[in-house]
């Protein structure tokens, strides 16, 4: 059966394009959705993509994600060092999650530098820009099994 990742991205990251561009680039969520989709096509694997400003909504994307997909990518955006939320739904759906930052969180401010969805993630990839959400669904298809 065809595989299916679920993106999921979180707050602020529907104004990647314009925001702090010397941080996170000009590329849209947009742009990194349609390389994500190209590369899904490649890979033979099917993509939801999502974004939510909101903690308890991303919650509900990663329940829903529990029931339907294989593993899951996840940009949590500013919810990285502060939910407890979204750690215990990566817990409970156990599925394969890689998590991934645009920036290097470890090169920025001491509170990007803990990670309360590291812990339960598969892997991070960090610091590569829109290029690490490719290289996060290369790794996730390799670790799915056949
Ligand atoms: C995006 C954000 O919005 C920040 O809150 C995180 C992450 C870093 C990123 O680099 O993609 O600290």
């Amino acid at each position: 059966m065809t595989k299916k990742i679920h993106i999921l991205n979180g707050p602020n990251l529907n104004l990647l394009g314009t925001r702090e561009g010397s941080i996170y680039g000009y590329v849209t969520l947009a742009d990194i959705e349609k390389n994500c989709r190209e590369e899904c096509a490649r890979l033979g694997v099917e993509l939801e993509f999502a974004q939510s400003n909101h903690e308890g909504e991303l919650v509900d994307l990663i329940q829903r994600a529990g029931e339907s997909a294989d593993g899951i990518i996840i940009n949590p955006a500013a919810y990285t060092h502060t939910s407890v939320a979204i750690h215990d739904a990566i817990r409970a759906v156990n599925l394969p999650v890689v998590e991934v930052h645009l920036s290097n969180i470890y090169a920025r401010e001491d509170f990007r530098h803990h990670s309360y969805v590291s812990p339960v993630a598969l892997g991070t990839i960090c610091g590569f820009g829109p290029a690490g959400y490719i290289l996060a669904l290369g790794a996730l298809t390799s670790h799915l099994p056949e």
